[in-house]
């Protein structure tokens, strides 16, 4: 049996969605149909409208591929959510995607979708890459880009999407909207709203009034699902499902509360309503998201596969709370009631859950789009307030010598890491030089840092005679 409306009725009641599929009409438009999003913005939002109501159906739009538009057409829009931890599979049902689209294949339905009155939403998860920004908020145009927002070509990118739907909802009439980035970027409100400015500039316009960029915080660990999941998700489901995603049981959301077009009720349902989300955003980004790349990069360099494993090399997990507790946490004012250190510490434990199956690969990915958002601002701070951040430097270290080493580094600027690398002498002092002078990831301030750039040298000089276990042991 296939999960589909038609089957819905043979599920376990508390196996399926919480709204009836197909009756809740469309109020988002969700750029990204990755697992991510899957597992965690489109879970609050069937929640909220089971509990609270309105027209809050999402409008998935899948950036490049068609294959997870067809495997959800095919079972009319419908996918599970497996929750792991160790304690027993569980598998619930989604019903609340209410359409679709594809930005490759047809960039102008998008637009249209996004003109569209009764969608009061446009919200993203497409990883830092896509927004195609440097990391002090610079739109990078090419010819490409350009002819997007101009209209000499489809509108198939992010910016390009944003600024031409903006647009044409502007002409159309079509009300006030909200853009609410999901993804781990600093200040990702602001940012977004720099972004589609920029976009809107190129394309001889200003930003209409009405358009809110509230920033947000999200957070829940969605790995990349393998095919024992989805065999585990069929087994805790009932029925066949070829798109379930499967997550931790943990998840939050922070939200700044800024909806000129209302939103679905997602307070009622576990998320925080609040009109500043700086101390939690800072807080995920630089002591978790900074603690799972340090484990991954460490892990693949030591020839471990999953993060749950790179949690076992002796002494790591102490070594990152301590880069928690003396780098990170100065540079933090958490939310009232968190404490840094013990907000690190439940990161790890939720790192360790093993039935996540979570590679250091994936995680690893993107290395030169994620380190500005989640550790040279942790670098940049500590520096400012004239402390060395040694752990800080440690990690950084960590992700070079993984640039130095890796067979396939998968990442955006790989082709020019590769370049810059090769055109370096093969010393610690060469590599560590030759990556800083990458100014798409390192600000001047940074590369121009001699201690910092010693201690870089020192700790790559380390991981490369001693590795990973040795150099981690000598730190404990
Ligand atoms: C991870 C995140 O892949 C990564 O870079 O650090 O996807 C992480 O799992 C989530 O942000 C957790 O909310």
């Amino acid at each position: 049996m296939t999960l589909q409306r038609a089957t819905l009725d043979s599920l376990k009641p508390e196996n399926r969605p919480a709204v009836v599929p197909g009756s809740v009409w469309p109020g988002i438009v969700h750029l990204g149909l990755g697992a991510f999003h899957r597992a965690h913005q489109a879970v609050y939002t069937e929640a909220a409208v089971a509990r609270s109501g309105g027209d809050w159906g999402i409008v998935g739009v899948a950036p490049r591929s068609r294959e997870i538009l067809d495997k959800l057409r095919a079972q009319d829009g419908l996918y599970s959510v497996l929750t792991v931890d160790g304690t027993g599979d569980r598998a619930k049902a989604v019903g609340i995607l209410a359409g679709f689209g594809h930005a490759a294949g047809d960039p102008h339905g998008v637009v249209a979708a996004i003109a569209d009155p009764g969608i009061r939403i446009v919200s993203m998860t497409v990883t830092e890459k896509a927004y195609r920004l440097d990391p002090a908020g610079r739109l990078l145009l090419d010819d490409e880009l350009r002819a997007q927002l101009t209209g000499a070509a489809p509108p198939t990118t992010v910016p390009a999407l944003l600024a031409r739907g903006i647009l044409r909802r502007n002409a159309a009439g079509g009300g006030p909207l909200t853009v609410l980035c999901c993804d781990n970027l600093r200040g990702n409100g602001p940012r977004i709203r720099g972004l589609v400015e920029q976009a809107l500039e190129v394309a001889g316009a200003t930003l209409p009034a009405g358009v809110a960029f509230p920033a947000t915080m999200v957070d829940r660990i969605v790995p990349a699902t393998s095919p024992d999941h989805r065999r585990r998700a069929a087994l805790a489901l009932g029925a066949d499902d070829a798109a379930p995603v499967v997550a931790e049981p943990f998840l939050q959301w922070v939200i700044e509360d800024d909806f000129p077009g209302g939103r679905p009720g997602w307070d009622g349902v576990g998320a925080i309503m609040t009109d500043d989300v700086t101390g939690w955003e800072d807080l995920k980004l630089r002591a978790l998201n900074a603690v799972h790349s340090a484990c991954a990069y460490l892990g693949v360099i030591a020839g471990r596969e999953l993060i749950a494993d790179s949690l076992e090399i002796p002494g790591l997990p102490a070594l990152l709370r301590r880069f928690v507790a003396e780098d990170v946490a100065p540079t933090v004012r958490p939310p009232d009631g968190v404490t840094v250190i013990g907000y690190g510490d439940t990161s790890l434990e939720r790192f360790a859950n093993r039935e996540l199956g979570h590679t250091n690969v994936q995680v690893a990915m993107d290395g030169s789009q994620k380190l500005p958002h989640r550790l040279l601002g942790t670098i940049t701070d500590r520096r400012r307030a004239g402390a060395l951040p040694v752990l800080a430097a440690f990690v950084l270290a960590s992700w070079m010598r993984l640039a130095r080493v890796s067979a396939v580094l998968d990442d955006p600027l790989a082709d020019r890491i590769r370049a810059a690398l090769a055109a370096a002498p093969d010393t610690p002092a060469g590599v560590v030089g030759a990556l800083l002078a990458l100014d798409q990831i390192f600000p001047a301030e940074l590369a121009g840092d001699d201690e910092l750039r010693r201690e870089l040298i020192r700790w790559y000089g380390d991981l490369e005679r001693h590795g990973v276990e040795a150099t981690v042991r000598s730190l404990a």
